[in-house]
């Protein structure tokens, strides 16, 4: 096991990798940008180094700053939490390269994942069903034609490099494809450098299912149950919940044994992501993400593991502490995404915390790295913490989470707290009746769904 490690990454989620190095006996090296000099990680670390100025490119992003960290320091291992430089292979083959571990997957398969062709056709390789659509990339006007007509319209065009919901391209009949294909890679080169696209059929109301599955890089690989993230808004997730209203034992029997055995065949190392569209019944894969998610508590809750524990152990090549079989999904959770935005223009409100009350209770966690009378610096995402709310059923949680929202106090700045406290108690949210599109459907019209 590593005796030391450096968490390149700020706010609630390094404060919880940090968690999981106490508990695991673990040393902890904080960095920071000269923004978060007071910031909550930095506080807790047994060490901490300043890795350079506000703006993310010169500091949680330079790699040449973190190394030289992990050398002074003499970390072992490098957990990058999400966002930054947690999907990036190129960082993780410089650690390796000097001697430090990466806790997440083999660079390989962060690289096959982050090109959206080559994470399709590995995919379907594996066994895993697909959003039907071209075998890779599309490069002339007749060939998108050809497999337009192949899978009908309406069409989407998306960028190799994209993902995450950028650069993406409706054509809802053969006489706009030519220029949707021309807009989406032009749209492609501009903002990735790499004009590579890809056709789907477009589905008009999925949900966004995603199972979380952990491999030990040696063949041992399980799912851990699926989360609902349809609720999101310009692909910002907002709610999750696991699991998800609308699947039955028997399909997440079905679709988690499928997403494991491929990571097993991949010999896939650490946490992963395996992203569907979930429409009439069926799964379709879109994108995988290899790395831990904001959204990995509901998850969580629900099978009693600590992820980023097992994230730690596995990349110290430790195998898998559990099998499929110790899996066992309990209850019902919730996540709530609290951001310092306005509840409805979403405009950042970063600034000074005046009085801060969380909830607690039974089956009440708070993930935020915030406290009473500090300054949000306005340079990062504007995610302040996260509520995540666990109970025997789904209208348990529900009536849970709406108890813990009122006893959550935040002032001196705006927050999404109100926004939460209206989808509790909507009509459609409680009956779990809703897609991709319903929260910003609901943001523009008002109340539906009472
Ligand atoms: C789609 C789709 C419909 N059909 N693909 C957006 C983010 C990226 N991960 C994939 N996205 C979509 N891909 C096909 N073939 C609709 C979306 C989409 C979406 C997906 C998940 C959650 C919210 C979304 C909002 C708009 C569009």
């Amino acid at each position: 096991m590593f005796g030391k490690i450096l968490i390149a990454n700020r706010g609630e989620i390094a404060l919880r990798v940090l968690r999981a190095c106490k508990e695991l006996g673990i040393a902890t090296v904080a960095v920071h940008s000269t923004a978060d000099a007071d910031a909550m990680h930095v506080k807790l670390a047994d060490e901490s180094v300043c890795i350079g100025p506000p703006p993310a490119k010169d500091s949680y992003l330079n790699i040449p700053a973190l190394l030289a960290a992990c050398e002074i320091t003499g970390a072992e291992a490098v957990h990058p939490g999400y966002g930054f430089l947690s999907e990036n292979a190129r960082f993780a083959e410089i650690l390796i390269d000097h001697g430090v571990a990466f806790i997440g997957p083999k660079p390989e398969h962060i690289r096959v994942m982050g090109d959206k062709i080559e994470a399709k056709k590995t995919a379907k390789r594996l066994g895993i069903p697909c959003v039907p659509g071209s075998a890779g990339g599309v490069s002339t006007d007749e060939e998108a034609a050809r497999v337009s007509e192949e899978i009908g319209f309406p069409v989407l065009i998306k960028a190799a490099a994209g993902g995450g919901g950028r650069g993406m391209k409706v054509a809802r009949s053969p006489e706009e494809l030519s220029s949707a294909l021309s807009t989406a890679r032009s749209e492609a080169r501009a903002n990735f450098g790499d004009d590579a696209v890809y056709i789907e059929k477009y589905l008009g109301t999925p949900r966004h299912i995603e199972i979380q599955v952990f491999g030990d890089g040696k063949g041992n690989a399980v799912h851990l149950g699926e989360r609902d993230c349809s609720l999101q808004r310009r692909h910002q997730k907002v709610l999750e919940e696991a699991p998800s209203p609308v699947i039955t034992p028997e399909q997440r029997a079905q679709i988690g044994e499928t997403v494991a055995k491929a990571m097993r065949d991949m010999k896939y190392l650490g946490a992963g992501t395996i992203e569907f569209l979930y429409e009439n019944g069926e799964f379709y894969f879109i994108e995988m993400n290899t790395r831990i998610q904001v959204e990995h508590p509901v998850t969580e809750a629900i099978t009693g593991f600590d992820l980023i524990r097992e994230q730690i152990r596995v990349a110290a090549g430790e195998t898998l502490s559990f099998t499929q079989d110790d899996v066992v999904l309990t209850g019902h959770a919730i996540e709530c995404r609290v951001n310092a935005e306005h509840p409805r223009t979403f405009r950042p409100s970063p600034g000074k915390i005046g009085y801060w009350h969380v909830p607690g209770g039974l089956g009440v966690r708070i993930d935020s790295a915030v406290y009473q009378g500090y300054t949000i610096p306005p340079y990062y995402d504007s995610m302040i913490g996260k509520l995540i709310v666990t109970a025997a059923t789904r209208d348990e949680c529900l009536a849970r989470l709406s108890r813990a929202l009122d006893e959550f106090v935040v002032e001196g700045i705006e927050t999404t707290l109100p926004l939460f406290r209206e989808l509790v108690r909507n009509g459609d949210i409680r009956r779990g009746a809703y897609d991709i599109h319903w929260l910003e459907q609901f943001l523009a019209e008002g109340e539906p769904g009472n």
